[in-house]
């Protein structure tokens, strides 16, 4: 059985578990990270030596890295569906995959952290006005690309969608000043009547650390009644 480490609240791990979800795979997942700790035990140190989240064992085949992780899977469990076949749309997909890694999380991390999950009093203001802007600009990227087509490669979804799709349900729900980006806000509409997503991504955060860490024990919570 595919087992998935990490909680439900972290970006990266829920374009794994999104990923699961759209391929209705099988699996199991334990809370680890953020306030569950656990990853500095040395069972999980010999999964994941970053001591990070995510971290899969898909029947003995062990890996971390939630991009690699949603194209292993992808390419494992959605040849022709997550995964294109044509290696040029295949490559376009992966290249999306890694442009949020490098270009467009940086600057959303700075927002998202500074205003959700650091005490006020401890917030780098000046780093956060200068992220906003940032990540608008980055965005019209994504808008422009988006013209006339569904998804981020052609018409249907494909794994070039999820790493940015995992971020921007937080994106549309951050009170914070946005260009006009109506491709950007209609591909997440689409995201946004998907089950997967709906289950998987568009988990509440808060407004303050607190609320963030309310959540996330009222989840784990959840998750020990769905279990047991
Ligand atoms: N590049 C890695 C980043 C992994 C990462 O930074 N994960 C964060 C959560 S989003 C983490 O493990 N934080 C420590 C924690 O949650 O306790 C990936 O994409 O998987």
């Amino acid at each position: 059985m595919l087992e998935v480490w990490g909680r439900r609240n972290s970006s990266n791990v829920m374009a794994v578990t999104w990923t699961i979800g759209e391929l209705a795979l099988d699996h199991i997942r334990h809370n680890v990270g953020g306030s569950f700790g656990g990853l500095d035990s040395a069972e999980y140190l010999d999964l994941n030596p970053n001591a990070k989240i995510p971290t899969i064992n898909d029947n003995g085949c062990i890996l971390w890295e939630s991009n690699t992780i949603v194209r292993y899977l992808s390419s494992r469990y959605g040849s022709g569906t997550l995964y294109p076949e044509d290696p040029c749309l295949r490559a376009q997909a992966e290249q999306w995959m890694d442009w949020v890694k490098t270009t467009f999380f940086p600057a959303f991390h700075i927002i998202f952290f500074g205003l959700i999950r650091t005490l006020e009093c401890k917030r780098d203001q000046q780093a956060i006005d200068r992220a906003i802007p940032a990540a608008g600009k980055i965005l019209e990227i994504v808008e422009h690309h988006l013209n006339g087509q569904d998804y981020m490669i052609g018409n249907d979804l494909t794994m070039g969608d999820i790493p940015l799709g995992a971020c921007i349900y937080r994106y549309f729900n951050l009170e914070i000043e946005r260009p006009p980006l109506p491709n950007v806000e209609a591909w997440y509409q689409r995201l946004s009547n998907r089950a997967a997503y709906k289950e998987n991504v568009m988990i509440p955060f808060g407004r303050s650390l607190e609320q963030w860490l309310q959540l996330e024990k009222e989840s784990a919570q959840r998750d020990a009644t769905n279990n047991s």
